[in-house]
């Protein structure tokens, strides 16, 4: 760690106020270019201990740039994880208001929710597969409280790796029998088909995104709860929206869940 608890708490201030005000920062690193690992998550946990005392509750996790196209479009070469609450929720078919975020982007994921408890290290695709009660369709919307959606790896993850907003629904389906590899996707917005994809854009599995979650968090001493939502990131590039738009995301065998942008 280079930053005082201080600094790591008045920084998680400064974001957790962009977000709630919906105003954009320069990125931690650009002020504070010693800010170690450590201190990116330091900083991610104290954000979530803002959100917890205010009343929201801690629904899952989430990891990031997972898919080569995120990792191409963002500049970066690593996934992220990063935490997920009630408050980020919008109901299947549901409005999101475009003026409470900055940049909003959309991203076509898989989502998994545990039944049992998941542990790192040593986590891997058969614990995951072993401990998912089923897998289901997700929009994440995320929103990153950088200028011009511009960050590095560190700064991303400070920021709860641009966590905003997700909307799961569709037909959840259990893993035994099907291959999350070759899953399509298709996401449409206004009508008008604009990602496609399949599963093992992730990580080759999507599952085995939620095992280095998990084992991400065990080496911080948290395991994933069972009743967990993971989203296992995005499987193309994000793709940006605004007020007046509706996306819809198709995934074989499992429906379709959709938002609008109001
Ligand atoms: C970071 C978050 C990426 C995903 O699914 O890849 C993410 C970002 O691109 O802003 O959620
Ligand atoms: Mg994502």
């Amino acid at each position: 760690m280079n930053l005082t608890s201080s600094t790591l708490e008045a920084l998680a201030q400064r974001l957790d106020d962009c977000a709630r005000e919906a105003r954009d920062t320069v990125k931690i690193t650009d002020e504070w270019p010693q800010m170690d690992w450590d201190d990116a998550y330091a900083i991610q946990d104290a954000m979530r201990r803002r959100h917890l005392q205010r009343g929201a509750r801690l629904v899952g996790y989430k990891a990031g740039l997972t898919s080569h196209a995120k990792m191409r479009q963002m500049g970066v070469d690593t996934p992220v994880f990063g935490y997920l609450v009630d408050t980020f929720s919008i109901e299947d078919g549901g409005a999101c208001k475009a003026q409470t975020l900055i940049h909003p982007k959309v991203e076509p994921e898989i989502a998994f929710v545990t039944k049992a408890e998941l542990n790192g290290p040593g986590c891997h695709i058969g614990s995951v597969l072993a401990a998912t009660d089923f897998v289901i369709g997700g929009i994440e919307i995320i929103d990153s409280r950088y200028r011009d959606f511009k960050f590095d790896l560190k700064s991303v993850v400070a920021d709860n790796t641009s966590a905003a907003r997700f909307v799961i629904g569709g037909q959840p389906l259990a893993v035994n029998g099907i291959d999350l590899r070759t899953i399509g996707i298709v996401m449409e917005k206004n009508g008008r088909p604009v990602s496609f994809g399949a599963g093992a854009a992730v990580l080759g599995h999507p599952a085995a995104a939620v095992a280095q979650l998990a084992n991400h968090l065990g080496a911080r001493g948290e395991s994933i709860p069972a009743g967990s939502l993971i989203l296992s990131g995005g499987i193309t590039e994000a793709v940006a929206v605004e007020a007046g738009d509706n996306v819809t995301l198709r995934v074989q065998g499992m429906g379709s869940t959709s938002v609008r942008f109001i």
